[in-house]
């Protein structure tokens, strides 16, 4: 673990996000790392509040993450899922007997009253996370993606659908009418980070609605924080996720420039440092002139030192800056 410091915000998505955060975690001291989660991919189903990215995240974080499937519980049980087949009920989005738990009492908490936030804080200490796992709000934000057939919530593009429709471009209803996270916004003010990660997730669809909140990109540039932001797309491919394949139906191409460009273009003056892997060394120099400083290093996290290497390597980068 790295000596006591300033706390560290991580901005992340689901499962790509999340091993990068594990690796901080690990890296830094218990409660250090505060981690702000996407909520554009929550949606209501079977009257359940579903929030698939901070459940990746606690799960995750706790040691309960089902690392085959990349979401879920690890041991998980489908008896429900069964009988709800039987009933002829919608099973196309697949939820666990245990992850089931969660859903349920995410749902009876927040109708008496709960913050998603607050909901989420409890959920976490309740399971042993020692990181501040934070909604990105408590208010309904939904990510809609534009797509060849049509306008279509995110649940139903990325797991009915299969990603399959080719993508025109994203919404993220809600967004103008919601208050980003209190708590991270007023340590934001207090420029209580000492270091800024844009964890490896989908620039699009996991990054954007964070950072299209209200406020959220000023308050990050303004918030005497180095900002590194680690490139998804490692050798045109995707860490994991469909964000190759958007960024080639956008007409983009999927290279990690791509990706630099997208932040640079879409929040100029917010990143200080991109990290891309080794595979695609021969992008720095372009990167460089988009006016980013550019770090390489392996970050395909296979395992739980490779996911600690990277995190490390990412503070050490933002610390000798
Ligand atoms: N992803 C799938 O590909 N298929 C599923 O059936 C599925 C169910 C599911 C249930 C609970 C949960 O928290 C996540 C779930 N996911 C499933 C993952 C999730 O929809 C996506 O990975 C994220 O939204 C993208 O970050």
């Amino acid at each position: 673990m790295t000596a006591p410091g300033k706390d560290v915000l991580a901005l992340s998505g689901g499962v790509g996000g999340a091993k990068l955060a594990l690796g901080l975690a690990d890296t830094l001291q218990p409660g250090q790392l505060h981690v702000l989660v996407n909520t554009g991919d929550d949606f209501s189903h079977l009257g359940l509040h579903i929030s698939p990215d901070i459940d990746t995240l606690v799960y995750t974080l706790s040691g309960r993450a089902n690392a085959a499937m990349g979401w879920g519980l690890e041991g998980e049980t489908w008896q429900a899922l069964s009988a709800l087949e039987e009933l002829g009920g919608d099973t196309w989005f697949k939820l666990g007997d245990r992850d089931l738990a969660t859903h349920l009492w995410r749902t009876t908490q927040i109708a008496r009253g709960e913050s998603l936030s607050n909901f989420t804080a409890t959920m976490a200490r309740h399971l042993g996370v020692h990181s501040h796992v934070h909604p990105m709000t408590d208010d309904s934000v939904r990510t809609i993606v534009s797509t060849d057939q049509g306008e279509l919530p995110f649940q139903h593009y990325f797991v009915r659908e299969q990603c399959e429709p080719a993508v025109r471009g994203f919404s993220f209803d809600g967004i103008s009418a919601a208050t980003p996270n209190r708590e991270v916004m007023q340590r934001l003010q207090k420029s209580a980070f000492g270091q800024i990660v844009i964890c490896p997730s989908n620039p699009f669809v996991s990054i954007d609605p964070v950072l299209q909140l209200p406020g959220m990109a000023q308050a990050l540039r303004e918030a005497q924080a180095p900002v590194a932001v680690v490139s998804p797309i490692v050798g045109g491919m995707a860490l994991k996720g469909p964000a190759a394949k958007m960024m080639a139906e956008l007409g983009m191409g999927a290279t990690a420039l791509a990706v630099a460009r997208h932040y640079c273009d879409h929040y100029p003056g917010l990143m200080d440092y991109f990290v891309i892997d080794e595979t695609d060394a021969t992008l720095a120099s372009a990167i460089r002139e988009l006016g980013v400083n550019v770090a390489v290093a392996p970050t395909v996290m296979k395992s739980r030192a490779d996911k600690q290497e990277l995190a490390r390597f990412t503070l050490d980068l933002a610390r000798a800056g």
